[in-house]
């Protein structure tokens, strides 16, 4: 955790940015996974944990904003929690160690939100995401079950998405030590990922690194030679020589803060003219658009130059044609790259999203096209310094889209069908890094991980 005065002035921050009222804080509790006492692992709530910094289970805070109180709500341990658990801390202990004003039971929560509302006091509080907490929600405030995200504070939203966007220094130095675990999970995969492997031994590798390395993984794990479904979850194909494995995965530190990385590997050790053609095109989409990355810039347009320079590279190859503004306006790219450039990373690997995509990515510098492939940009508005992200482009061969665009002869005038007949079944290449936007630029965090042709058939061959 970082130190007490962290917590404490991040409150007062916010308390000022809300204005008036009381801010309810809900930390998360333990979720069965299959019978009441085998739990899913716990994960504390990101504002939470920015807040109020404790990781455990079943705590609530307060923040008077009139009185400019902030109390925490936790139960001194049992003996019998201490028995199953070991010792932890009582509650003023908790309390105190976040800056906290003072400790009360949990019991005492309902009788103060209660005296909140009689006195004609605004409650300000995220909407739920969760349905543990929107039932609890729901009881304290007494509201109609399932309501409780229409009750959310509009004010409470935008004030800790504008504070948590931009990340401190040591938040910075949090998210670069994820990245150095992740550098190694990389560099892992390259050199495991062998024919006659199955991509669950390397995911399951990769997973460990994460847990050795003092945290979990920021997200379920992408290690799939399948990589053109973009969410592949299943680990189960045997690795073949010619194959390419999209890997998708982030370590968490210690602190819960993530990291977000793609790497492609070639399972022969080194790439074919057919995959180089594309991974190599990729990477210059990956790399200029990290290079106009800069203050005041939409990430929108940053996301249309990745889209451009892949556009333009497949011409190269005779995969699309045409003029290249005109097809990336038409959206005749998303065939091959469908999904957004990137998205906020921070304690969460999409960051804040729980408090509304639209309001996180989205303002009067940009609003969400409905184009198909655009649709899915989550971060479309001007960046700001201090702003962390995933830069992400990907190029893939999906059958389905291509089958279904051919037979309604979708952007015939810019996709060479019959080309593109030789490339099915190469999957798919993303190559994703998180960046720091700076004051007048963009720096890559963490230590560089292999990423050109020659570096990562480097790595691959150690
Ligand atoms: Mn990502």
């Amino acid at each position: 955790m970082f130190e007490a005065s962290v917590y404490s002035e991040r409150r007062t921050r916010l308390a000022h940015s809300v204005g008036k009222g009381t801010i309810l804080f809900l930390g998360s509790g333990e979720l069965p996974m299959n019978y009441p006492d085998n739990w899913y692992p716990f994960r504390q709530d990101s504002s939470f944990l920015y807040y109020w910094g404790h990781s455990t289970a079943n705590l609530a805070a307060l923040i008077d904003v009139d009185e400019g109180r902030h109390i925490l709500f936790a139960d001194d341990p049992t003996i019998s929690s201490i028995i199953w658990s070991g010792p932890q801390p009582t509650a003023a202990a908790l309390a105190n160690s976040v800056g906290a004003d003072h400790a009360q039971p949990y019991s005492k929560l309902p009788v103060m939100l209660a005296q909140c509302v009689a006195s004609g006091r605004r409650v300000h509080f995220e909407p739920p995401y969760r349905q543990d907490t929107e039932r609890k929600l729901a009881e304290l405030l007494h509201l109609r079950p399932g309501s409780a995200s229409l009750h959310a504070s509009r004010d409470l939203v935008r004030a800790i998405i504008a504070q948590r966007s931009v990340k401190e220094a040591r938040e910075i130095q949090e998210i670069e030590r994820a990245l150095a675990v992740s550098y190694d999970m990389h560099v892992a995969a390259m050199q495991r990922a062998r024919p006659g492997q199955y991509e669950r031994e390397i995911a399951g590798y990769v997973e460990g690194i994460a847990i050795a390395g003092g945290g979990r993984l920021a997200f379920p794990c992408i290690f799939s030679k399948r990589g053109n479904v973009l969410h592949n979850h299943t680990y189960a194909n045997r690795l073949e020589a010619g194959d390419l494995v999209v890997h998708d995965s982030g370590a968490a530190s210690s602190m819960h803060y993530a990291s977000d990385i793609t790497r492609t590997i070639p399972v022969s050790g080194t790439f074919s003219t057919q995959q180089r053609a594309i991974y190599e095109r990729v990477l210059r989409a990956q790399l200029r658009s990290i290079e106009a990355i800069k203050p005041g810039t939409p990430f929108k347009q940053v996301h249309l130059l990745a889209a451009r320079t892949l556009t333009s590279g497949l011409m190269e190859i005779g995969l699309m044609r045409g003029d290249v503004d005109e097809a990336v306006a038409e959206g005749a790219h998303a065939l091959f790259f469908p999904h957004g450039l990137g998205h906020m990373m921070g304690l969460d690997v999409h960051d804040l999203e729980g408090l509304g995509e639209d309001l996180v990515g989205y303002d009067e510098t940009a609003k969400r096209s409905s184009q198909f492939g655009l649709a899915y940009l989550r971060l479309g508005k001007a960046l700001a310094p201090g702003y962390v992200l995933t830069v992400e482009p990907g190029c893939y061969f999906i059958e389905a889209l291509m089958d279904e665009w051919q037979a309604e002869g979708r952007h015939q005038a810019f996709i060479n069908y019959q080309a593109l007949r030789a490339w099915r079944g190469l999957g798919g290449v993303r190559i994703e890094d998180d960046v720091l936007v700076t004051g007048h630029g963009v720096r890559i965090l963490g230590k560089p991980i292999p990423k050109t042709v020659q570096e990562v058939e480097a790595a691959c061959a150690a």
